[in-house]
């Protein structure tokens, strides 16, 4: 190792092993979305990485599935896992093993693991009888049922009552609670933590491992009687180590001891209680980090395979391209919370984030080096202040960037890159390189303010890798680059070589129109809504496009903002109750839209002539800002 190269990192993610009771949907392409790009992205920061993915293939509702079909189990699974792969392959998923639970190096692991248990003492044979949820393939106490009822599928539960081996789970109860007290992180985000120690409250059972064959054959047999299969939960889960070569492959040595789970809410309680009591009966060391994301819903109902809305992923891919869908995704939901999917909201992402921020930086930017340099970067000349704030912001984005990144904080790094995005368009648009353009006596400048655009390209071509990986190549061969630059080397500024040539490319993101809005209602308002009013009562509004010069607060208000602001050749004062929402710092030089012909009232004070619209719900204030540029004074209709 060179001196001064930090040591590699060892990095080992998994997805859950999907069921194969049904193809691919939205949850299943998010999960793995999510994985992809934390393992793009640790990889392009020079870790060593192991992504596994892989299909649930054994089970009551896989054995259920397969008759429904008319196939024999071997046969469905065989077909509907091959579905799973084909999907990650359009969506260009970067994992390096794919594990069924039917392949024999796994039934091997699971067996040899229930035997070292069954040996120790750690099982036992019992009967239990309690209510079973088919769709979750567990037993639930009355006390987690909602209404007598699954609280994941809503359906009604069936008592079981059978003799079975059982793991000695209840053993690990204190030592489990004291593992996640003392690891603040082991789950995260904080909630789900704190969900676990709730549920450890409670006394922990024993967990049924085995199903009786006069029941179920579809499974793995237990090595020490043969009557039983392996409960699905208990073989799903090895699947972690048996993809790495437990005990004693090279796989497993070098990354479990950086193994991390990423699982949505729904399969929390197997992995954080089975998972890690079982690892410590077995005498495996337990993985690092489970990370925990919310659920995806569907104008408001649930997306799941048992429960019937199906969303598959591949066809919204298809219309928008992966790279939307992926940023769409990433974008929308904090990680933790659950986000609602609508393909408006895409739309609407893409035209504003996409088309606009990022695909215009990028045309207007080769499209400046190719009609102001004859497509050559040229030597940058002194860098000025503006210059200087861009490579600090970069700074202070990457910074954001990895902070946000260790804990799958996707949304929050997005947005730290979207910022920096937006200052280079306002950087550009302050900088008006058509204007120098036409000053010869202004060349050098127009040089270092087109380095500083292509330099930032180059930035953007290997950042956003991870995120959109077809976008970022597609920005890289317009600079003639091949492959991303780690991320380690992405600073200092100044790595694009002058005389590089660039190449103009179709747009990366061309805009779409809205998807077409169900057909409008007949014109019935509902009794609560305001009533309908003409367009020509419409028209008696002056709305404006209006430039914020100056921000300040009232004095002595909490909520209030004096504004003083540009409609044309006008300078106005307005007061606006958003100081709770926004710095004025954060206003200045933003474009907003304006009620201009608001007769004039004073509100602490300060005499208000107009009003800043915004939207809000709940807690969540936002101002109307415009997606393109207009020049203040422009109208709004
Ligand atoms: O539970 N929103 O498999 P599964 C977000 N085989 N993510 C969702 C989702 C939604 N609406 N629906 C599903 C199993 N997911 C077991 C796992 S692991 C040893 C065994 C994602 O096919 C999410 O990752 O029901 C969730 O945890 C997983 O799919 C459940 O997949």
């Amino acid at each position: 190792m060179a001196p001064g190269t930090p040591p590699r990192r060892v990095f080992y993610l998994t997805t859950p092993i999907y069921y194969v009771n049904a193809t691919p949907h939205l949850g299943h392409a998010y999960s793995t979305i999510v994985a992809d790009t934390m393992c793009r992205y640790r990889r392009l920061a020079g870790d060593e990485v192991f992504f596994l993915t892989g299909t649930d293939e054994h089970g009551d509702k896989i054995a259920q599935a397969a008759a429904k079909a008319g196939e024999t189990p071997q046969g469905y699974t065989d077909r509907i896992s091959a579905t799973f792969r084909a999907q990650w392959g359009a969506l260009g998923i970067t994992y390096d093993d794919f594990i069924r639970t039917t392949e024999p190096r796994h039934a091997g692991v699971v067996q040899a693991v229930l035997k070292r248990l069954h040996d120790a003492g750690e099982i036992y044979f019992g009967e239990y009888g309690g209510p079973y949820c088919y769709g979750c393939e567990r037993f639930y106490t009355e006390k987690e049922l909602v209404d007598g009822r699954c609280p994941q599928h809503g359906t009604e539960p069936t008592f079981l009552k059978e003799p079975n081996y059982f793991f000695r789970m209840s053993r690990y109860q204190e030592w489990l609670v004291g593992h996640i007290e003392a690891n603040p992180d082991f789950i995260r985000p904080e909630r789900y933590r704190n969900e676990v120690l709730g549920m450890l409250r409670d006394p922990l059972q024993d967990l049924s491992i085995s199903r009786p064959k006069t029941r179920l054959q579809w499974g793995i047999p237990l090595p020490f009687d043969q009557n039983f299969v392996t409960y699905v939960w208990f073989d799903a889960l090895l699947n972690y180590v048996s993809a790495l070569g437990w005990p004693d492959g090279p796989r497993f040595q070098t990354f479990w001891p950086y193994a991390q789970h990423l699982i949505a809410k729904d399969i929390l309680k197997p992995h954080a209680i089975y998972w890690p009591t079982m690892l410590k009966a077995a005498g495996i060391p337990l993985y690092r980090h489970l990370n925990v994301h919310g659920y995806w819903t569907l104008a408001g109902g649930k997306i799941s395979k048992s429960v019937g809305k199906v969303v598959e992923a591949l066809k919204v891919t298809e219309t928008y391209g992966r790279d939307a869908f992926r940023y769409f995704v990433l974008r929308e939901m904090p990680f933790g919370l659950d986000a609602s999917f609508s393909e408006e909201a895409l739309v609407e992402r893409l035209n504003a984030d996409l088309a606009n921020d990022l695909g215009n930086f990028v045309s207007r930017t080769v499209a400046m080096l190719t009609s102001f340099a004859r497509g050559v970067v040229p030597e940058a000349g002194p860098l000025g202040p503006a210059e200087t704030a861009i490579e600090d912001g970069l700074t202070r984005m990457l910074r954001t960037v990895h902070a946000a990144m260790e804990e799958f904080a996707f949304q929050r790094a997005l947005v730290a890159v979207w910022e920096w995005i937006a200052a280079l368009n306002r950087y550009v648009d302050a900088q008006a390189p058509w204007a120098l353009a036409k000053d010869p006596a202004q060349a050098g400048r127009l040089a270092t303010v087109l380095y500083t655009l292509a330099e930032a390209l180059r930035v953007l071509g290997s950042l956003l890798d991870p995120f959109l990986p077809d976008s970022a190549a597609a920005i890289r061969r317009q600079l003639g680059l091949g492959g991303a630059t780690r991320l380690p080397d992405l600073e200092p500024w100044g790595r694009v070589a002058a005389g590089t040539r660039v190449e103009k490319a179709a747009a990366l993101f061309p805009r779409v129109e809205a998807p077409r809005a169900a057909a409008p209602a007949p014109r019935a308002r509902s009794e609560a809504a305001p009533p309908w009013i003409t367009i020509e009562e419409f028209r008696r509004l002056d709305l404006r496009v209006a430039e914020v010069l100056e921000a300040e607060p009232v004095p002595k208000s909490k909520k209030l903002l004096k504004l003083t602001v540009k409609l044309g050749d006008e300078t106005r004062t307005l007061v606006a109750g958003i100081a709770e929402h926004y710095r004025p710092e954060a206003l200045r030089g933003r474009k907003v839209v304006v009620v201009a012909n608001l007769e004039p009232a004073t509100l602490m004070g300060v005499e208000s002539n107009g009003m800043v619209l915004a939207g809000s719900e709940g807690d969540t204030l936002a101002l109307l800002t415009l997606d393109r540029d207009l020049p203040p004074g422009a109208k709004v209709r």
